[in-house]
């Protein structure tokens, strides 16, 4: 479904009083810093949504449809995507799987994705899977299997996702590997990475000049003993030993317990080797939930090392990252959860750019620590919302997008749309 901008614009007057005085009141608080900076940066700032996130997600136990409207295909997700991206103005890409989303006529999905304001973010290979009509399996790993076809048949389709994103103007493939072991003594775990590295150094050799290529960790899962890009340095020898055209993505769920993921993104871009970012939240592991829903603090804190390493290397924040949202649901209704998201994020992105770093540094530099922490949480508890809306407000999406969203009853309509009972491709 489509929203028309009049209805964008009667949401925002209905609200937009109350909006004034909240931000009349940001402006006066900080009066001494650059607001006008921040908002643009918000404007400026894109998190690319993943097409297997507008379904319902699930779990090893089962999967319940919840709000019917799935969408069926490539276009049908394209058109969620810039639902979302008219309701908030920060959705302005879609990142697709493949085999789940393989595309028939590239250059018409790209006119029906620019028609929403959409560009095509990292594309995705899955060697976690088996395909049908595939002659070899991946139980036992794909770029690390010993087996030196079946290597071949994974590097073969991260070539394929390449040549497909090429068609769609995709500047980025994201590796992320199964491959591990569940038991001690399964693997060589040299052989492992020495057969990954070979691997990915062929599919290194197809991308084109202008692409970058993602090697993205996860501490376990599916694999519990060892996994074969298991953790930020792992990640980082693959993306050194591979070249400039490769880095290390960091998905918030990837970790072990307590990981202290901020410093880890900072030793990154301390490198110059992180490359893209995937964000969710979670509780115990790779729980996949929204972002900022459990651990904001952390989110905030994670924004703070972001903005630092970046503007210490003069990066472009919305343009030299890859950011996505990398998250699957079983109780919410998809795009719901997503607007959440990406809400979540853009407050805690506003939150780093407000942090005083002068006097940080200062504080750094003394030992103050109490001064340290006061100027971080100063941020961390001043309620930014009416500075993330304001950039809304100016990119001409709604003022609060989730309230629009069940205003103009869009689940219903996708329902009427596509039915009851569809079922989205992928998980
Ligand atoms: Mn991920």
């Amino acid at each position: 479904m489509n929203i028309e901008q009049n209805q964008i614009e009667k949401h925002n007057d209905s609200l937009l009083t109350s909006h004034q005085r909240k931000l009349n009141f940001l402006k006066e608080e900080w009066s001494h810093v650059d607001l006008e900076s921040v908002i643009q940066k918000l404007v400026d700032f894109q998190i690319a949504i993943p097409s297997w996130a507008l379904g319902t997600g699930g779990t090893r136990f089962g999967r319940f449809a919840i709000s019917g409207g799935e969408p069926r295909t490539i276009e049908e997700k394209i058109e969620d995507v810039g639902l979302l991206h008219a309701l908030n103005a920060a959705s302005g890409a879609i990142s697709l799987h493949i085999p789940w989303d393989i595309p028939q006529d590239a250059a018409a999905l790209k006119t029906l994705a620019s028609s929403y304001g959409l560009k095509f973010d990292a594309m995705n290979s899955n060697t976690f899977q088996d395909q049908a009509g595939s002659p070899h399996s991946y139980k036992f790993g794909s770029l690390q299997n010993v087996n030196k076809a079946i290597r071949k048949q994974a590097i073969e389709h991260n070539i394929e996702v390449i040549k497909h994103g090429v068609a769609l103007g995709s500047d980025a493939l994201t590796v992320w590997l199964a491959d591990g072991s569940c038991f001690p003594g399964q693997l060589n775990f040299r052989n492992a990475f020495e057969n990954t590295l070979e691997s990915l150094h062929e599919i290194y050799a197809a991308l084109p000049d202008d692409w970058k290529i993602f090697v993205e960790y996860k501490a376990f899962e599916p694999n519990f003993y060892s996994t074969t890009v298991g953790d930020w340095g792992q990640s980082l020898l693959y993306a050194s030993k591979l070249g400039k055209k490769a880095y290390t993505l960091v998905d918030l769920g990837h970790h072990l317990p307590n990981a202290n993921i901020e410093q880890i993104v900072a030793l990154l871009l301390m490198e110059g080797k992180l490359g893209g970012f995937h964000f969710n939240d979670s509780k115990y592991g790779d729980d996949d939930l929204t972002a900022g829903s459990i651990k904001p603090y952390q989110l905030f804190l994670i924004f703070n090392e972001l903005v630092e390493g970046m503007d210490a290397k003069n990066m472009n924040h919305a343009k030299d990252m890859g950011w996505m949202i990398d998250a699957s649901h079983n109780v919410k209704d998809p795009l719901e959860d997503l607007l959440q998201s990406v809400e979540a994020i853009m407050i805690a992105y506003a939150q780093a750019l407000l942090v005083d770093r002068k006097a940080l540094k200062a504080a750094q530099d003394n030992n103050d620590v109490a001064a340290a922490q006061e100027i971080l949480q100063n941020t961390f508890r001043s309620d930014l919302r009416a500075v993330v809306a304001e950039a809304r407000l100016r990119a001409g999406a709604a003022l609060s997008p989730i309230g629009l969203y069940r205003d103009l009853q869009c689940r219903q309509s996708l329902v009427k749309q596509r039915g009851l009972n569809t079922v989205a491709t992928g998980l």
